[in-house]
C-alpha cells in the first residue's frame, strides 16, 4: 500500500504555550461578537463531510458538475506543463477526489513521476480518499495530511523543495473572507518555487436566483449541513441547542459578492455550553453567521493574482461559463516575499 496519511494536530505544529484556538475558544469568541458567528471550517466533522458529499450531488449545486466538465475536457491543458521533472501534486480540500482522479489518471498514463499530497480538514474524508486511492491507483505514492488549510501550509513549508502543482478546486477559496484569501495565497506564494503552478476553482458571478438555489436546495441538505454545526457543539462541547429552534437562511449580498449563510434563532432563548461553562442568549430572529461563499468576476481574479504574486496562465471555463479553473504560476522575478 503506498497511500497513507498523517494528522497534523495543533500540538505537532505549535510549541507548548503557543497553541492556536480550539473549537471551544472559537465558539466563545464567535458568540461574543455582533453579529454572532461560527467558522465554516467546523462544518466538516464526519456527518458534515457526508452532508457535503450529498450537496455536491444535488442538481441545484451546479459548481461540482461545472468543474467536473472542465477537468474532464481540459485536463490536457493542465497536464501540458508538468512533463519532464518529478513533482508534488498538492491538493487543498481534496474531499472524495472525484475530480482529481481524472487528472491523476492522465498523469499516470503519461508516465509522470509525482507524489500526491492531499490536505483535508476531515479525517473521515481522508480515510475514504486514501482507501479509494489504494484501490484505484495502487502504484501512486499518496501522503495525505489531515489539517486546516493554514496549518497545511506550515507543513508544506518543509516539503515543497521539488516542483509543485497545487490544486485548490471547488471554489474552496471562496469560503475565506477577502483578507484570509489574500493571506493564504501570499503565504502559498512564499512557500512555492518560482514557476510552480496553482489551479484555483472560482465560482463566477451569475444570475442571482441560480446562485441562491444552489444554497437553498429543495431537499434541505444545505440547511442540515449548517444545523449540524449546532449538533457538533452539543456533542463535542456539551451544548444544549434545540435544533428545532433555529432555521437556516442563505442570501446573496450584492455588495460583498458572497452568498452569506446564517442560522437564525426562532425565539429568544438561552443556551448553556458545558465546556465553555457559560450560557449564551439568542434574541428572537437573531442570526449566527456561518459561511461566506464568495463569487467572482474575471477582474476580481486578475486583481487577486496580481496582488499575491501570481501570473494567470490559463482560464479554463465550463461550457456555460458558470465556473472557472484558473491556472496560475508563481512569479518570483523582481519580487520579494
Ligand atoms: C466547500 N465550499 C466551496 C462550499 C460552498 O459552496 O461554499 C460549501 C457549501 N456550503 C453550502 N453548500 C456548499
Amino acid at each position: 500500500m503506498s497511500a497513507t496519511y498523517h494528522i497534523l494536530t495543533q500540538k505537532n505544529l505549535h510549541p507548548a504555550g503557543q497553541q492556536e484556538h480550539d473549537f471551544s475558544t472559537d465558539v466563545l469568541i464567535g458568540f461574543s461578537q455582533m453579529p454572532k458567528q461560527l467558522s465554516s471550517k467546523y462544518f466538516y466533522d464526519d456527518r458534515g463531510s457526508q452532508l457535503f458529499q450529498e450537496i455536491m450531488e444535488l442538481p441545484e449545486y451546479y459548481l461540482t458538475s461545472c468543474e467536473f466538465e472542465i477537468i474532464s475536457e481540459q485536463k490536457e491543458k493542465i497536464s501540458q506543463d508538468m512533463a519532464g521533472e518529478p513533482f508534488n501534486l498538492i491538493e487543498f480540500g481534496a474531499g472524495d477526489g472525484r475530480k482529481t482522479k481524472i487528472l491523476l489518471n492522465n498523469f499516470l498514463k503519461k508516465g509522470f513521476e509525482f507524489h500526491y499530497i492531499p490536505i483535508d480538514i476531515s479525517e473521515a474524508a481522508m480515510k475514504t480518499l486514501i482507501k479509494s486511492m489504494n484501490m484505484e491507483f495502487p502504484e501512486l505514492k499518496t501522503e495525505g495530511i489531515v489539517a486546516e488549510y493554514f496549518n497545511g501550509l506550515k507543513w508544506l513549508n518543509n516539503t515543497a523543495y521539488r516542483k509543485n502543482l497545487v490544486l485548490f478546486l471547488g471554489s474552496n477559496l471562496g469560503n475565506f473572507d477577502k483578507a484570509h484569501s489574500r493571506a493564504f495565497l501570499h503565504n502559498l506564494w512564499n512557500i512555492l518555487n518560482n514557476g510552480d503552478s496553482v489551479v484555483i476553482g472560482f465560482d463566477l458571478k451569475k444570475d442571482i436566483d441560480l446562485m441562491l438555489k444552489a444554497y437553498n436546495d429543495s431537499k434541505g441538505v444545505t440547511a442540515e449541513f449548517n444545523l449540524n454545526l449546532l449538533r457538533r457543539i452539543n456533542r463535542e462541547l456539551g451544548g444544549d441547542f434545540d435544533l428545532e429552534k433555529f432555521r437556516f437562511y442563505a442570501g446573496y449580498d450584492v455588495f460583498t459578492g458572497a452568498i452569506e449563510s446564517y442560522l437564525v434563532s426562532l425565539e429568544r432563548q438561552e443556551v448553556f455550553i458545558e465546556k465553555i461553562g457559560q450560557s449564551f442568549v439568542f434574541d428572537s430572529w437573531e442570526p449566527i453567521h456561518t459561511e461566506y461563499s464568495y463569487k467572482y468576476l474575471e477582474s476580481d481574479i486578475e486583481e487577486l493574482a496580481a496582488r499575491t504574486g501570481f501570473l494567470i496562465k490559463k482560464q479554463l471555463y465550463d461550457s456555460k461559463k458558470y465556473f472557472v479553473d484558473s491556472v496560475w504560476s508563481v512569479n518570483k522575478q523582481n519580487r520579494r516575499g
